[in-house]
């Protein structure tokens, strides 16, 4: 059921505590923590904590919630003093653009340039 974990997702198993993060924000909906092979010098995703494949899932499910997963991407840019310089929040959305976990995730990036187009 849409929302529910999943016992093969690595994301869910790290909002369940069984897969160790560093967690930088957390509320009643969502996570914050660092990504493990970071891009940038901020480089921190946010995600849901219950279960939906991709962003348009997320959103088409749960809007409040994907709501929250903006805001406290904000959030976290605040915190992480990138707000200021300017920053990027990025859903992959499917595998052919990179994504590879399927678990909502926005990546927040900053504190370098970032060139646009992205690669
Ligand atoms: P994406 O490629 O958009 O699906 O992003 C998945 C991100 O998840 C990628 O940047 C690396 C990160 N990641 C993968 N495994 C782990 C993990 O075990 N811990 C943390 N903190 N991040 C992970």
């Amino acid at each position: 059921m849409a929302g529910e974990p999943r016992s093969d997702c690595l994301f869910c198993k790290i909002v369940s505590g069984e897969v160790p993060a560093t967690v930088v924000r957390e509320t009643e909906t969502t996570v914050a923590f660092r990504d493990i092979n970071p891009q940038a010098p901020t480089h921190v995703l946010v995600i849901p904590k219950a279960h939906h494949a991709d962003a348009a899932a997320l959103a088409a499910a749960a809007p409040d919630v994907a709501a929250d997963v903006l805001r406290e991407a904000g959030e976290v840019a605040a915190q992480e003093k990138v707000a200021e310089t300017g920053y990027r929040i990025i859903f992959n959305t499917g595998a052919g653009a990179g994504q590879t976990v399927f678990h909502a995730h926005a990546h927040v990036l900053g504190g370098r340039g970032l060139e646009w187009p992205p690669g």
